[in-house]
C-alpha cells in the first residue's frame, strides 16, 4: 500500500486543501476458478496488500474531478452528464458515477489516486479503482454501502466499459478479510471466509505481456463468454432442463451430468446455428452489457466448457485441501487449473507457461496463471521458506517483476 501521507500531500499539492477522507481498495489473486463467475460457478481469491489508495473531498457543483498518478490526464466529469469519454479510465469514473446516481446528486468531489498494483493485467486494478471509488464517493456523500451492494455496483460500472465481468474482483475487493480467502458462489449469491493454514506463502509474477481489457483481450474473453453460452444452452437442451434468461453453465441443473454430456458437444458453432438447435432467442446469448457478438462467428463451445465444467469442480477440491491443510492436495489443483486453461480455454500464453513452471521447479506447492489471461501475472502457492526461490526463478524465467502477495482486508476507510 502506498503511504497515506504521500497520496495525502498529493492531494495538497493538487487541489489546495486537506482530503476529507482517504479509502484503500485491494487488488486481488484469484487462487482458483477462472473463467467460472461468469458461468455463475464459484471461485477462490484473495484480496492483497497492494492497492489503490484515494483521498477525497466533497464539492458542491456536482462534478467529479479525478487525477490518477498512474494514468494520463484527469478527468472531469458532470454527474448530470457522464457517459462519453474517450480515455478509457475515465469511462470507469464515469460507470461508478452512473451507479451512484441516486445519492446525494447535488455533491461532486475531488478525488486523487495513487496506487501501487501493476496494471498489467491479473491483479485487477481496474476492480479496485471501481470499488474504491464507489466506496469512497458514497461514504464521502454521506451514504456508506454494505459490501455486497459495493460489489454489485462497481460490477455494473465495469460492465459499461465492456467487459462482461462475472462480478468475482468486485465481491472479494469489497468483502475479504486478512488471513483468508473467499469462497463465492453465484446461483444463489453467497460467500464464506476460508481460513488460510499455516505454512502457506504466495508469489505473483509477471508474464511480461501486458493483458489490459481493451481490443484484442477484450474480444477474447468476450469469446469465451459467449462460447461458454452456447454451450449451456446446448447442453440444457441435451438434457432437457429449462432454462431462462442467459444460458450459463452454472445453470445446467446437473453439473455432474454436463460433464459427461460436454463430450457430445460440437468443437466450434456460432450462437445463431445454437439458437436455431434450441429454438432459442439467439439476444440470450450475444447480447453483452455493453457490446454485441457476431452471432455468426464460429466459436470454440466444447473445449470452452469441458474447462468450466472442471474447474467448478477444482475449486471445491482446492477448499477442501485448504480446510484441510494438505497444501500438496491445493498445489496439485492450481497446476491443473493452468493445464486446464492452456490446452482447453487457450487463454495461458508461453510466458505465462514457462514463469508457472520456474516457480513449481522452485519448490511452489503449485502455480497457475491468474486472472483472465492473455498475459498479465501467475500465481504460485509454496511454503514460506520458498518464497525467495520462487521469486528469483519467476524474475529469470520472464525479467520479472515477482513479488508476495498476503491475503489482506478488502476496502477500508484509512
Ligand atoms: P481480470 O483479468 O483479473 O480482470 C477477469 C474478470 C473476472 C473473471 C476473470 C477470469 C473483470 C473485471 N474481471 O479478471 O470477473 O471473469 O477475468 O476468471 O473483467
Amino acid at each position: 500500500m502506498i503511504d497515506p501521507d504521500l497520496v495525502r500531500d498529493a492531494f495538497v499539492e493538487r487541489f489546495g486543501g486537506a482530503p476529507e477522507l482517504v479509502a484503500f481498495a485491494p487488488g486481488r489473486v484469484n487462487l482458483i476458478g477462472e473463467h467460472t463467475d461468469y458461468n455463475g460457478l464459484p471461485v477462490l481469491p484473495i484480496a492483497i496488500d497492494r492497492g489503490a489508495t484515494f483521498a477525497l473531498t466533497a464539492t458542491e457543483d456536482a462534478v467529479v474531478t479525478v487525477v490518477s498518478k498512474q494514468f494520463p490526464r484527469e478527468a472531469r466529469i458532470s454527474r448530470r452528464a457522464a457517459g462519453r469519454e474517450s480515455e478509457p479510465w475515465h469511462r470507469y469514473v464515469a460507470g461508478v458515477l452512473d451507479e451512484l446516481r441516486g445519492i446525494a446528486g447535488g455533491k461532486g468531489a475531488n478525488v486523487l489516486i495513487d496506487s501501487d498494483l501493476p496494471t498489467s493485467g491479473g491483479l485487477s486494478s481496474s476492480s479496485a479503482l471501481s470499488v474504491g471509488l464507489t466506496a469512497g464517493l458514497a461514504a464521502l456523500w454521506g451514504d456508506a454501502l454494505p459490501g455486497e451492494d459495493l460489489a454489485r455496483r462497481a460490477a455494473a460500472a465495469e460492465r459499461r466499459v465492456g467487459v462482461e465481468t462475472g462480478g468475482m474482483d468486485q465481491t472479494v475487493i469489497a468483502l475479504a478479510e486478512a488471513g483468508h480467502a473467499l469462497r463465492i458462489d453465484f446461483l444463489p449469491p453467497a460467500h464464506r471466509q476460508v481460513a488460510l493454514p499455516e505454512g502457506l506463502a504466495f508469489v505473483v509474477a509477471a508474464s511480461g505481456e501486458d493483458a489490459p481489457k481493451g481490443g484484442a483481450v477484450r474480444e477474447a474473453y468476450n469469446e469465451r463468454v459467449v462460447g461458454t453460452r452456447i454451450a449451456a444452452l446446448m447442453l440444457a437442451d441435451m438434457l432437457g432442463v429449462d432454462l431462462e434468461g442467459v444460458p450459463l453453465l452454472g445453470a445446467v441443473a446437473d453439473i455432474d451430468a454436463a460433464s459427461v454430456m460436454v463430450e457430445e458437444l460440437p468443437a466450434a458453432m456460432a450462437a445463431r446455428a445454437a439458437a436455431n438447435a434450441a429454438e432459442a432467442n439467439v439476444e440470450r446469448i450475444v447480447s453483452l452489457s455493453a457490446a454485441h457478438f457476431d452471432s455468426a462467428k464460429k466459436v470454440p463451445v466444447k473445449s470452452y466448457a469441458r474447462h468450466v465444467l472442471a474447474e467448478a469442480e477444482r475449486v471445491n477440491a482446492a477448499e477442501a485441501a485448504l480446510v484441510a491443510g494438505d497444501l500438496k492436495a491445493f498445489g496439485k489443483t492450481m497446476n491443473e487449473s493452468h493445464d486446464s486453461l492452456r490446452q482447453d480455454y487457450r487463454c495461458s500464453t508461453p510466458a505465462l507457461d514457462r514463469v508457472a513452471a520456474a516457480m513449481r521447479k522452485a519448490g511452489a506447492f503449485g502455480a497457475r496463471l491468474t486472472g483472465a489471461g492473455f498475459g498479465g501475472y501467475a500465481v504460485a502457492a509454496c511454503p514460506p521458506e520458498a518464497v525467495a526461490r520462487v521469486i528469483e526463478a519467476a524474475q529469470a524465467a520472464t525479467g520479472g517483476p515477482a513479488f508476495e502477495v498476503r491475503a489482506s482486508d478488502g476496502v477500508r476507510l484509512l
